[in-house]
């Protein structure tokens, strides 16, 4: 691990593995997901540059309101949320541009209680930009940005010594399938102190018209997004997809209460990844699958967190009932 610091209230670590690009973990993901039954591809692998940009995209699209309601949660809760959690230190994992965070800063700046706050995200850029925006923002915050994959450095996240409120939002959980949902929460339960808590973005079961169409907007663009997975490995990994020859695919699962998203092969083909020195065959309307999106009840919520011994302590939701923040503590 690399440490630069920028100015006397801003550090950032850089884990190393991931200074080069996706690396190792990729080539693993890519060889098992296209060599199983229903091929698939982890969703992690979407956002490169273009690929971020394009999710930036999606979150302004009338079709898809999951960040505008959990704006709408933050800015008009979070005075109830830092009430109910009292952190001294917000680490918000996969942080990016942090828009959404700078209302939960200021009610802890309003509570008197704000000292640090933790960025853990994929981009070197982006976190060092937020860092520097935010400490001209809130004078005297100090910033301990954390370049790194969070799934796989949780555990190394820095200790404080201060009342901690772990963020997960942008309801980036729903990606996970259960087992590992269950395995993820435990982690962040086996590192939450008795006063520590967990602050995580759900998005809701609601019907299944507007679920789809969040996801299969009439403009395209997450049909772009879902198919620049395609140029990510073609780059990474020399790949040779023909992203003319698949199509965006995106439906409501009500018996798994998730979006299932999927790049569907419009003809028989046989792609060549010079990377791992293999070929894969794709036959015509083959479907692989590239995104989980999970949406939950109350009642799911519930078991979810029981399930990895977490506790519901208050929950939080939009005007129209479409998504949900909630505080858990360890039980
Ligand atoms: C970033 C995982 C929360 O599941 O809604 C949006 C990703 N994929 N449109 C979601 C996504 C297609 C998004 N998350």
């Amino acid at each position: 691990m690399s440490e630069r610091a920028t100015s006397e209230q801003i550090t950032v670590d850089v884990r190393r593995e991931v200074e080069d690009g996706p690396g190792p973990d990729l080539e693993a993901d890519v060889r098992r997901g296209l060599t199983s039954r229903l091929k698939e591809l982890p969703p992690k692998y979407f956002y490169d540059e273009l690929g971020s940009e394009l999710f930036e995209q999606i979150t302004e699209l009338p079709e898809y309101y999951p960040t505008r309601a959990e704006r709408a949660i933050l800015e008009q809760h979070s005075a109830a949320i830092v009430a109910a959690a009292d952190p001294q230190c917000l680490v918000e994992l996969g942080s990016g541009s942090a828009s959404k965070t700078r209302a939960l800063l200021m009610a802890m700046r309003d509570a008197g209680s704000l000292h640090t706050y933790v960025p853990v995200d994929i981009s070197e850029g982006i976190t060092r930009d937020t860092a520097a925006r935010l400490v001209e923002e809130f004078p005297g915050l100090r910033v301990h940005g954390v370049v790194c994959d969070f799934e796989r450095d949780l555990e190394k996240l820095p200790g404080w010594g201060q009342r901690r409120m772990f963020a997960f939002l942008g309801g980036t959980i729903g990606n996970f399938a259960p087992a590992p949902r269950r395995l993820f929460l435990q982690r962040i339960a086996s590192l939450l102190g008795p006063m520590d808590s967990l602050l995580l973005g759900t998005d809701l079961v609601k019907d299944r018209a507007r679920l789809e169409a969040a996801y299969d907007d009439s403009a395209g663009v997450t049909a772009r997004f879902n198919k620049n997975v395609l140029a990510v490995l073609n780059r990474e990994l020399g790949a040779d997809f023909d992203l003319d020859a698949f199509e965006h695919l995106a439906f409501y699962d009500a018996d798994e209460e998730r979006i299932d998203i999927r790049l569907r092969s419009l003809r028989d083909q046989r792609v060549r990844i010079a990377g791992l020195d293999m070929e894969v065959e794709f036959a015509a309307g083959e479907e692989m699958r590239t995104e989980l999106s999970h949406k939950f009840t109350l009642p799911s919520l519930e078991g979810a967190y029981a399930s990895a011994g977490l506790e519901l302590a208050e929950v939080w939701t939009d005007p129209d009932g479409l998504f949900a923040l909630s505080l858990a503590r360890p039980v």
